[in-house]
């Protein structure tokens, strides 16, 4: 019943950036778990409901990274 969606961040310079942002992302409501990668620069987030695309964006951009929606 949940979905998936796929995000593009960018400035994730250390593994350290990959826990920060899982941890960012997962604090967004309706999201299930996010698992990003650092060597592609993908974060992959599960969620249940309607996609909680804005939420995600503007609290990853907070965190001082860049964000775009993938295909
Ligand atoms: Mo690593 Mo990322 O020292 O924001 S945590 S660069």
């Amino acid at each position: 019943k949940g979905s998936r969606l796929t995000l593009d961040v960018e400035g994730m310079t250390c593994a350290s950036c990959v826990s920060r942002v899982e941890k960012i992302i997962g604090k967004v409501p309706g999201v299930q778990s996010a698992q990003v990668n650092l060597a592609t620069n993908k974060a992959t987030v599960d969620y249940d409901g309607a996609a909680p695309i804005q939420a995600i964006m503007q609290a990853v951009e907070k965190g001082g990274y860049k964000v775009s929606q993938q295909d």
